[in-house]
């Protein structure tokens, strides 16, 4: 799907900032200059510096190699943000460039015991300036084979810092649909969140996060970009609206506009919720019609308006109702425990026994 990735970086914008290697590489190299050995003889002198510049200048570059990988550590790199990120850049591609970030530094230790033993065997300070010169070389180059990578790592922490952090101890209500019918106001009056509403489809690209007080509950309400229903073949802001609708909803609030100002018509909407209903059977999908204020229609669906507020409280009512059975759920399954929290399952979602899928 490759309309769904992330665009590699243009050599034009590539030339436009140094890579990564050098920022590294200079720092390295200048901690390591900075050293002033002891020793009684020049030779002893000689022989100190030449074993701390190796040892200063790879510890640099290995310190800084384990910071561009911190974002992607296991406790901030979950289920759910390793979906959103497959969807983004191609899962492949940044399995890869960890891998070789990882090599990158099994061959960087390599040298360092092989440089720092052949310091210790060395006996003139010539062949000791011809070896730190050898050594700075293949440092370097091993670092630079790694620029495209470092680029592509940096390039995911920054899409990751832009996405909200879900507690995954508190309930996630995902409100979803087609494109432009109504979800970011139905979560502005749901929750804390004020995302932006406008009269064209596509006017949220990303997830956004607000919270409600229900009662006992506070649950995470996630506003999600419009999803056209048309797998494998999205944009990436409905790959990532199936991405957390998959990875990371306790329940669905799956919003249909059937007066069909969103410019869709509710079949088509209709089919979305058929087939997620479909392919996620353990997930509480609440399906709610909204704009009701533009007319009412026979059906037994909650309905309600943004604009005049109409069935919103009956659909918090709703909302109030289905977290505190599904707390009483979670109690009567763990009656021992003092917090009782659903077990996880796949992106932190409870577990339901439901096959994990990578929405495409
Ligand atoms: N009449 C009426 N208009 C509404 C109602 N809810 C939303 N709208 C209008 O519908 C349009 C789309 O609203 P949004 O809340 O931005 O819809 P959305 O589903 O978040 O749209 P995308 O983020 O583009 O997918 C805006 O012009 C809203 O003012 C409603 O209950 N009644
Ligand atoms: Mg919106």
């Amino acid at each position: 799907m490759p309309e769904t990735r992330r665009k590699a970086r243009t050599p034009k914008e590539q030339e436009e900032r140094p890579p990564p290697s050098v920022g590294i590489l200079d720092i390295a190299f200048r901690r390591a200059q900075r050293v002033s050995p002891h020793g009684k003889t020049k030779a002893e002198r000689d022989r100190l510096r030449a074993e701390l510049k190796v040892i200063r200048s790879s510890a640099t570059v290995l310190r800084h190699l384990r910071l561009e990988l911190r974002p992607l550590r296991p406790a901030a790199f979950g289920e759910f943000e390793r979906t959103l990120v497959d969807a983004a850049f191609g899962a492949r591609a940044v399995d890869r460039s960890l891998l070789r970030l990882k090599r990158a530094e099994e061959r960087i230790r390599g040298l360092t015991r092989d440089a720092e033993r052949e310091v210790g065997r060395a006996f003139a300070s010539e062949e000791l300036g011809e070896l730190i010169r050898r050594f700075y070389g293949r440092l370097a180059s091993f670092v630079r084979e790694i620029d495209p990578d470092i680029v592509r790592l940096r390039e995911v922490a920054a899409y990751l810092k832009q996405r909200p952090t879900l507690d995954l101890a508190l309930p996630r209500l995902v409100v979803a649909g087609f494109p432009n019918v109504g979800k970011s106001s139905l979560v502005a009056l749901l929750s804390s969140a004020r995302p932006k509403v406008a009269e064209y489809p596509f006017t949220t690209v990303a997830i956004s996060v607000g919270h409600a007080d229900l009662g006992f509950d506070r649950l995470q309400v996630v506003d999600t970009p419009g999803v056209l229903n048309r797998p494998r073949h999205g944009n990436p802001a409905e790959v990532e609206a199936e991405a957390t609708v998959a990875g990371a909803a306790t329940a669905v609030l799956f919003v249909l506009d059937p007066s069909g100002s969103c410019g869709y018509g509710l079949p088509e909407q209709e089919a979305l919720l058929d087939r997620w209903r479909e392919e996620f059977p353990g997930l509480s999908i609440l399906p709610v019609e909204t704009k009701c204020d533009l007319g009412r229609r026979t059906t037994d669906r909650l309905q309600v308006s943004a604009v005049t507020g109409e069935g919103i409280d009956a659909l918090l009512a709703e909302l109030s109702r289905g977290l505190a059975d599904a707390r009483r759920r979670a109690e009567a399954e763990s009656p021992r425990e003092e917090a009782p929290e659903p077990p996880e399952g796949r992106g932190g979602r409870p577990a339901r026994g439901r096959p994990p899928r990578t929405p495409r």
